[in-house]
C-alpha cells in the first residue's frame, strides 16, 4: 500500500516524500487518503470508476467549478496538476486526484441552531456564487442521479430480483415507499419537466461533506464528484436529511432517529433569507418538499441496493443497507407529520 501511495503521489510531486498517510473512510464511494509531507498535507483520492465511468466528465465538472469559485473569491478546494499538466494520475488501473488538505473538522450531523443557520446561509451563498456559471458547460457524470421518479422505478425493479429472505426483511419498508410515492411525485415531475429550474448544484451535500473549523464555522464543501445541473431542492434536501436527523443514517436503534424541528427551521430561515433574491415562485412554493423528496429517494436507493445484494454502497455487515433505508423512512415519516401541521414559510421572492 505504502509503495502504491508513494508512486501515485510522485506523479504530482516527484521531489516530495511522504512522511505519513492515513485512510479516511467516511465516504461510501471513493477511497481517500490524507498525506503528510514536510511542508504541507494533501488529500489523495482514488475515484470509483464503476460509479463514475465517465471520468473525463467528472474532471471537467470539478475543475471548472472549483476554478470558477476560487476565481470569484469563494473559498473552495484546489486540485493539483501532475507533472504532465493533468488534474489526475492514472496508476494501478485507477484514476487518482490530489488536492490541498484544509485543516478542519467533519461533523456527521448538526448539533445546534447556530450551526444550522450557518449551513443554510452557506448553501444559499454557494448556489448564489454559481448562478452565472453556464449550466451547459457541465456534463452529467451520473445520468439521472437525482431523478427521483427513476430511482423509484429502479427500486421497484430490484423487488423483482430480490431473494425471498431479503424481501421478507424489507416488507414494511417496501410498503412505506409504495404508499408514499404520491407525496413527492408532483415535485419530482416538476423538476424533471423543468418547471423547477435547473441550476448548478452540488448534489451530495450531506453534512459529512462540509468542513468546519474548531469553532464550528463552516469553511467549505468537499466532494465535487457530482456537481452537475440539478435542482436546489436536491442540495437543501440532502443537507437537511443528515442535518436534522438526531442520529446518523447508520443508526440501528430507530428510537434514536428523530426529526429535529429547530434545526430544520433555523436552516430554512437562513437559506431563504439569502436565496429569496434568486429563487423562482415555483421554488419558493415547493421548497418545503426538498427534505421528504430526498429522504424518499435515498430510501429507494438504499433499499434497492439491499434488494440487489449490496452492489453499489460499501457495506461492512449484512443488512447495513436495510438499516440505512429504515433511518430514512423513519425520518421521512416524522417530517411528513410535521409538514402537515405546519404553516409553510411564506417567501417573497425579490426579483
Ligand atoms: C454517497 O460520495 P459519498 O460517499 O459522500 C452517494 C450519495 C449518497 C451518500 C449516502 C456518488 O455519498 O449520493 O447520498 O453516499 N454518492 C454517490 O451516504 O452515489
Ligand atoms: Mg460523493
Amino acid at each position: 500500500m505504502e509503495e502504491l501511495i508513494q508512486t501515485v503521489f510522485q506523479d504530482f510531486y516527484p521531489n516530495k516524500s511522504i512522511l505519513a498517510y492515513t485512510i479516511i473512510d467516511i465516504g461510501l464511494i471513493n477511497s481517500t487518503y490524507k498525506i503528510k509531507t514536510a511542508d504541507a498535507d494533501y488529500i489523495l483520492q482514488k475515484i470509483n470508476q464503476t460509479v463514475f465511468p465517465n471520468i473525463k466528465a467528472l474532471l471537467n465538472n470539478k475543475i471548472k467549478t472549483t476554478r470558477y469559485l476560487n476565481a470569484n473569491g469563494f473559498f473552495t478546494l484546489t486540485f493539483i496538476e501532475n507533472t504532465k499538466g493533468q488534474f489526475y494520475s492514472e496508476q494501478y488501473q485507477a484514476i487518482w486526484q490530489l488536492s490541498t488538505y484544509i485543516p478542519s473538522l467533519v461533523l456527521d450531523r448538526i448539533h445546534s441552531d447556530a450551526v444550522a443557520s450557518q449551513v443554510g446561509a452557506y448553501l444559499a451563498k454557494f448556489h448564489t456564487a454559481l448562478l452565472n456559471f453556464p449550466v451547459s458547460e457541465l456534463e452529467y457524470t451520473i445520468p439521472d442521479f437525482h431523478n427521483t421518479i427513476k430511482r423509484f422505478h429502479d427500486f421497484r425493479e430490484s423487488i423483482k430480483v430480490a431473494s425471498a429472505e431479503r424481501l421478507l426483511e424489507a416488507k414494511e419498508s417496501i410498503a412505506f415507499l409504495e404508499s408514499n410515492f404520491k407525496n413527492i411525485q408532483d415535485v419530482a415531475n416538476d423538476i424533471n419537466s423543468g418547471k423547477i429550474p435547473l441550476r448548478v448544484v452540488h448534489n451530495d451535500t450531506k453534512i459529512g461533506n462540509m468542513l468546519f473549523d474548531k469553532d464550528n464555522n463552516i469553511l467549505c464543501m468537499i466532494d465535487f464528484d457530482t456537481i452537475m445541473p440539478g435542482s436546489i431542492f436536491h442540495d437543501i434536501g440532502d443537507a437537511l436529511r443528515t442535518g436534522t436527523n438526531t442520529a446518523t443514517e447508520e443508526e440501528k436503534d430507530l428510537s434514536k432517529v428523530s426529526f429535529d424541528i429547530e434545526i430544520y427551521e433555523a436552516f430554512m430561515k437562513a437559506y431563504v433569507n439569502v436565496a429569496s433574491s434568486f429563487m423562482s415562485e415555483k421554488e419558493a412554493q415547493n421548497i418545503h418538499l426538498s427534505l421528504p423528496l430526498i429522504l424518499f429517494e435515498q430510501a429507494c436507493r438504499f433499499l434497492g441496493d439491499y434488494l440487489n445484494n449490496d452492489r453499489y454502497y460499501a457495506t461492512t455487515y449484512e443488512d447495513q443497507n436495510l438499516v440505512r433505508a429504515k433511518t430514512q423512512i423513519k425520518l421521512m415519516d416524522s417530517v411528513q407529520s410535521y409538514l402537515k401541521t405546519k404553516k409553510q414559510f411564506s417567501i417573497t421572492t425579490r426579483h
